[in-house]
């Protein structure tokens, strides 16, 4: 299943959980720390710390909301 790594109040965030339910993909939410300083996880996945973040159940590991939706796009559509 998708993991989505992300925060509620975050916009970007939304509009990949948008993505994931129009497409009617199941995926599990991973809520990150709102202080960047504990971002490990995320850190460690993608090397980066914002969110939103995505990881596949094959492991690919995908940052930025637009290319997550690209993704998406591409393996789900
Ligand atoms: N271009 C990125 C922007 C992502 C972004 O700025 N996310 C914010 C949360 S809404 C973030 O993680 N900012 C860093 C922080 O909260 O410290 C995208 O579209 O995913």
């Amino acid at each position: 299943m998708i993991k989505l790594y992300q925060f509620e109040t975050c916009p970007f965030c939304k509009k990949v959980r948008d993505k994931l339910e129009s497409m009617g993909l199941d995926y599990e939410k991973v809520e990150v720390p709102r202080d960047r300083g504990k971002r490990t996880d995320i850190k460690e996945l993608s090397g980066q710390i914002k969110v939103p973040v995505i990881q596949d159940s094959d492991g690919t590991v995908v940052n930025d909301s637009a290319k997550i939706i690209e993704y998406l796009e591409e393996n789900y559509s």
